[in-house]
């Protein structure tokens, strides 16, 4: 028989392929007033959901309106679960710039590490989607410790590289940090286009992102 826990993520990803925004709000309330982590409720409830949804897509179950109002109900449950979030308060904090690469309008996966980045005292700011190098580059130079990249698209992550090239033109990689993640993007990859990091998830991207601030701070440039 399934447990509670078992039913409510059950619920939590139904919902998202349901479409059923009700019952979405009522599970992550259940969950808000239960022992379960709000992160579980997002990686093994909704973001299952958003998944499964996915391959409908991919297999013509259903349709991009579908797909994009599952993403809306992602945003509103990730709203509702933020305040619960749950992140081991970092050390040293860090002022992160993050963005989803230009060519790219993915940001679910980029909006929950931001979630978690904040709940453990980071200040992010975010560019949104669809980030060219230049904008990535004026924000850094405004004041950033480290530089966060999301790509969803196999066609898009190779804009990674540009804008780690941009930084370096610019004399902004020497004292910027760069972290890298999103599904086609891998650790041998992040190495290949020399960023300082990769980032599997969010809370791996959360446990790199406080070793890169600690390696910057323990880094005297002179
Ligand atoms: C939802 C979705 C969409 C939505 C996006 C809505 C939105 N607001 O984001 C819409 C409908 C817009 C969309 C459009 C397209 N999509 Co789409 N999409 C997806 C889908 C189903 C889910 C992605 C998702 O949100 N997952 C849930 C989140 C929580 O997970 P995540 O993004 O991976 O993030 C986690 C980690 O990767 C990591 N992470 C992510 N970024 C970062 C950054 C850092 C710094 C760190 C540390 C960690 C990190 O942490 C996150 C949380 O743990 C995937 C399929 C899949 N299985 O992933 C396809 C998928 C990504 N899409 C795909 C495609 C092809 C497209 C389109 C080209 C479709 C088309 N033909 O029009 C367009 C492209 C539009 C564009 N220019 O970007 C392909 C990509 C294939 C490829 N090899 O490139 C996929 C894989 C589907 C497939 N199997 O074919 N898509």
């Amino acid at each position: 028989m399934a447990s509670n826990n078992e039913r409510l993520l059950h619920d939590l990803s139904d919902s998202i392929v349901n479409l059923d925004e009700d019952r979405l709000r009522r599970s992550v309330e259940t969950v808000i007033n239960s022992k379960m982590s709000a992160y579980d409720a997002l990686m093994n409830g909704m973001a299952k959901g958003m998944n499964a949804i996915g391959r409908m897509y991919e297999n013509g179950e259903c349709f991009l309106p579908e797909l994009l109002a599952a993403g809306d109900l992602m945003k509103t449950g990730l709203q509702m679960l933020q305040p619960h979030l749950k992140a081991e308060k970092a050390q040293m904090s860090g002022r992160v710039i993050i963005g989803t690469v230009q060519g790219d309008l993915h940001d679910l996966g980029k909006n929950i590490v931001i979630a978690i980045l904040r709940s453990a005292g980071f200040e992010v700011y975010d560019l949104g989607i669809d980030v060219a190098s230049n904008r990535f580059v004026e924000k850094v130079r405004e004041g950033g410790d480290i530089l966060a990249m999301s790509s969803l698209l196999t066609t898009t992550s190779p804009y990674m590289r540009e804008v780690i090239a941009a930084l370096t033109r610019t004399g902004l990689r020497k004292t910027t940090k760069v972290i890298v993640g999103g599904l086609p993007v891998t650790e041998e990859y992040a190495r290949e286009i020399e960023a300082d990091a990769y980032g599997k998830d969010a809370f791996d991207g959360l446990a790199k992102i406080k070793a890169l601030v600690k390696d910057k701070t323990d880094w005297d440039p002179s």
